[in-house]
């Protein structure tokens, strides 16, 4: 595997490419074009400028996230076609940059959801937390406004306001839009994409839903098991694969996560591996990497990757706010770093203690 970390881009985000280089064994970035809307074709030169910060600072561009799909697409509204066009011009320009791995997800209006960015722990850290009594109260302009409110500043990675300014319009666009329908959307999407995949050797991983049920009454079709062998079954081209979010998989406890990354062999491109604690039912908070605390064997999960052979792109996931840094909520320096640091070692233990390792 390799470890990587996330990077949002100059401009967007507090941590430094120099920072990232000297964690220990981290050699990628996952990034993106932060400033882009989900639709549109991406300027060949941004892609190359953008691969240029990384390895200019001695990374390699380990894959994009996310390249978002416009609400057309998910809809299938007439109009789909075009931003599919869009998304394959996209596709071909990161192929003729050498970028073989492409995150994205197909959750309707909202990405992943959290009521809470800064929900203190006992420790004083502070994190990213989810309530569903406190969603089932809200109505989703509510949300909207109190996550723009706590989020410091930044735009969260997939809060677009541009986007989520209109959320009337899209709620509609979504009227109608029941689970099957969503499932035949994204078929559609990935019969037409795989061409150019299989062209330039690009690996699509869908994120699964962040949490992992339906918000606000839009259905969500990448929930566990289930969803994710019907979703891989649209095709056997290996191209269409699975980013598997422990951190989204894991806000269900019935979702046996180890058993899962068995199960998904061979269809597994990227991974996002973090922990989270339960408090009760829909409530949950994200906490250290540490198997200790939180309710994910970490080291189940990293032995279940290894058994599998899997040697794509790891990250470690969203982190608390620790030791004072103030960074785009979930995404700090300190507690990525102590996660990669942490994963890293459980993967050295798993080889050195693997029969014939
Ligand atoms: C949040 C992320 C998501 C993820 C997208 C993938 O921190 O896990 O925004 O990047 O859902 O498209």
């Amino acid at each position: 595997m390799q470890m990587t970390m996330r990077w949002f881009g100059t401009g967007y985000d507090t941590v430094t490419l120099e920072q990232i280089r000297q964690i220990p064994g981290v050699t990628g970035v996952i990034t993106t074009l932060y400033g882009t809307l989900p639709g549109e074709a991406w300027e060949r030169e941004a892609i190359l400028a953008l691969k240029k910060d990384a390895e200019d600072a001695g990374l390699s561009v380990a894959g994009i996230e996310s390249v978002n799909i416009h609400d057309a697409i998910k809809t299938g509204a007439p109009e789909r076609d075009k931003y599919i066009d869009n998304y394959i011009t996209t596709l071909e320009r990161l192929g003729e940059a050498g970028i073989r791995l492409v995150c994205y997800n197909f959750m309707p209006v909202f990405d992943w959801t959290r009521t809470d960015l800064a929900r203190k722990r006992t420790d004083n850290s502070t994190t990213l937390a989810y309530n569903q009594k406190l969603i089932d109260s809200l109505e989703p302009g509510a949300l909207n406004d109190s996550i723009s409110s706590q989020s410091k500043g930044f735009v969260l990675a997939g809060w677009e306001p541009g986007r989520l300014g209109h959320l009337k319009e899209l709620f509609e666009l979504y009227r109608g839009i029941d689970r099957e329908k969503l499932f035949a959307n994204l078929e559609y999407f990935i019969e037409r994409v795989m061409p150019v995949c299989g062209k330039y050797d690009i690996n699509m991983a869908i994120h699964p839903d962040d949490p992992a049920w339906p918000v606000f009454g839009l259905p969500r079709i990448v929930t566990g098991k289930e969803d994710l062998l019907r979703i891989t079954g649209f095709t056997g081209d290996t191209h269409h694969g699975v980013t598997l979010c422990t951190g989204s998989l894991g806000t269900n406890p019935a979702n046996d996560i180890p058993g899962i990354i068995r199960t998904l062999k061979g269809r597994i491109h990227f991974a996002h591996v973090r922990n989270l604690r339960h408090n009760g039912p829909g409530d949950f908070e994200e906490c250290a990497h540490l198997s200790g605390d939180g309710s994910l064997d970490m080291f189940a999960i990293m032995k279940a990757f290894h058994d599998i052979g899997y040697d794509g792109p790891v990250r470690p996931d969203h982190g608390r706010a620790i030791w004072g840094e103030a960074a785009m909520p979930g995404y700090g320096l300190y507690d990525r770093a102590l996660g990669a640091a942490y994963l890293n070692g459980l993967w050295e233990a798993i080889e050195k203690t693997a029969p014939g390792g």
